[in-house]
């Protein structure tokens, strides 16, 4: 079995991707700042937030966090998720 396969493997296993519904926000910057907040916990690979759709896209490993604590780092940022 290649490396390759048994890393791709992996990354399925660990690697899930919350759609968030966010409330709140008021311009672009809004989005910014709550991807930053986002991409500072642990566990999360990346975050992006659609100001226009009002939603954050997290992906995240869920044995280190969850949906629970991703929207509790937007709520912490002032938003409503
Ligand atoms: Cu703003």
């Amino acid at each position: 079995m290649s490396p390759y396969y048994v890393g791709d493997l992996e990354m399925s296993v660990n690697k899930k991707v919350a759609i968030i519904k966010v409330r709140g926000m008021h311009c672009e910057g809004c989005a910014k700042s709550i991807e930053n907040a986002l991409r500072l916990l642990d566990g999360v690979s990346s975050a992006s937030v659609e100001f226009n759709k009002r939603r954050a896209i997290v992906e995240y490993n869920p044995e280190i966090t969850d949906v629970d604590k991703l929207r509790q780092a937007i709520t912490d940022a002032g938003y409503d998720a």
